[in-house]
């Protein structure tokens, strides 16, 4: 496989609603769509960084860079024949998952279009349909968030993860829990915590939360082994782990009982796939997160999620629950039983809209194989 072009387009998505976390409030998701074309077919990836270092230390500049000065250049003068070659030839590199993950995830596109058949099936997906949830921001008062959440219910969402701060926890999980006694729910509180807020966590445990996602620190995997000693409540890290070898040392010292798993966070769809084996062979159940991508980060996401392991209901909402327009089609719909069905035709399985994606592109750059006569 040679790669004859990669081009990458800054994208801004307004968001149907502003999405508040521990982290601030987001009305808009930018993010860099990646496209590469080789032999007539065309591969696409969404590298999910943000315009701010708060999620995750990297930015769309620091990507941008990254992507254009090193990744880039490396898919152009080597011979990627798979999507795993790649790997071998960006290794070198340190850090910066998320631009890497961005440009493997549209190799990976590629690959499976190039033999004919689903994402799902070439990364080893066996289900055919995966069960969802969403992830609700926080909200003014109980009575909002009580609205917002009955909407989603009403929708066919099966679990609701509830973004948490200090001060906007116990009450808010009280009273969800209170108007919905047998949803599924969890929480996510983005690192915004300290051990010494044990005694939240511990008056949690009378709410039957499904998990608690990174409570503490967000590099930090030994504090959570304290505080997974002290509570049943499963322990779920995100931010925390950023390697295979991350989650191994996460589920060696007892720092949690499952994990959310992010291609962007990890670096791409390679280590996603080494992090789900390890936690298959140790009986740890993952789920896949997500990052508010459009419809063709998503439909990358729903192919990983169809791997066995994947057990818990995925952050992976309807199109619609993110935004007015998406810039792929079709759009993901919800099933009644609360399940997204995992797409069947070659690759992600979606079309890009290009008219579309043009109105959201704030900036694009392509790179072409000078070896190439285009
Ligand atoms: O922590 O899981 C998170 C979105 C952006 C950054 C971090 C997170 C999230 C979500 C949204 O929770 C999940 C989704 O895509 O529906
Ligand atoms: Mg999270």
């Amino acid at each position: 496989m040679r790669i004859d072009k990669v081009e990458l387009r800054h994208t801004k998505m307004e968001l149907l609603t502003p999405f508040e976390t521990s982290l601030g409030v987001e009305s808009y998701e930018e993010h860099i769509i990646v496209r590469v074309d080789s032999d007539g077919l065309t591969g696409w990836g969404e590298c999910v960084v943000e315009p701010t270092p708060a999620y995750s230390p990297e930015t769309v500049k620091t990507a941008w860079h990254i992507l254009s000065d090193f990744l880039i250049p490396a898919v152009l003068n080597n011979n990627i024949s798979e999507a795993k070659d790649y790997i071998g030839h960006i290794s070198w590199i340190r850090g910066h998952r998320m631009a890497k993950a961005g440009l493997e995830a549209a190799l990976w596109d590629l690959s499976a279009k190039s033999k004919g058949i689903s994402l799902s099936k070439l990364l080893g997906g066996v289900q055919q349909k995966i069960v969802v949830g969403v992830s609700v921001g926080m909200q003014d008062d109980v009575n909002s968030l009580l609205k917002e959440i009955s909407g989603f219910i009403d929708d066919g969402y099966r679990r609701i993860k509830l973004k948490i701060s200090p001060g906007k926890d116990l009450q808010y999980i009280k009273a969800v829990r209170k108007e919905f006694p047998d949803i599924l729910f969890q929480v996510d509180a983005n690192s915004a915590y300290e051990l010494k807020h044990i005694d939240i966590f511990r008056q949690m445990e009378d709410y039957n939360l499904l998990l608690i996602e990174q409570p503490l620190g967000c590099e930090d995997i030994y504090a959570h082994s304290r505080l997974q000693r002290e509570l049943k409540t499963p322990i779920c890290l995100d931010e925390s782990i950023r390697s295979a070898e991350d989650a191994k040392a996460a589920v060696e010292l007892g720092s949690c009982k499952n994990i959310n798993i992010k291609p962007g966070r990890v670096g791409g769809y390679t280590e996603s796939i080494a992090i789900h084996d390890y936690c298959a062979a140790e009986n740890i159940p993952v789920w896949h997160g997500g990052m508010d991508e459009s419809g063709i980060g998503r439909a990358g996401n729903i192919a990983l999620a169809s791997l066995p392991d994947f057990i818990l209901p995925a952050d992976i909402s309807a199109s619609r629950r993110y935004y007015r327009k998406d810039i792929a089609e079709p759009l993901f719909e919800l099933n009644k039983d609360g399940t997204i069905d995992v797409p069947v035709k070659p690759g992600i399985g979606v079309e890009v809209d290009i008219k579309q994606l043009d109105t959201v592109t704030v900036f694009k750059d392509e790179f072409k194989n000078p070896k190439r006569n285009l």
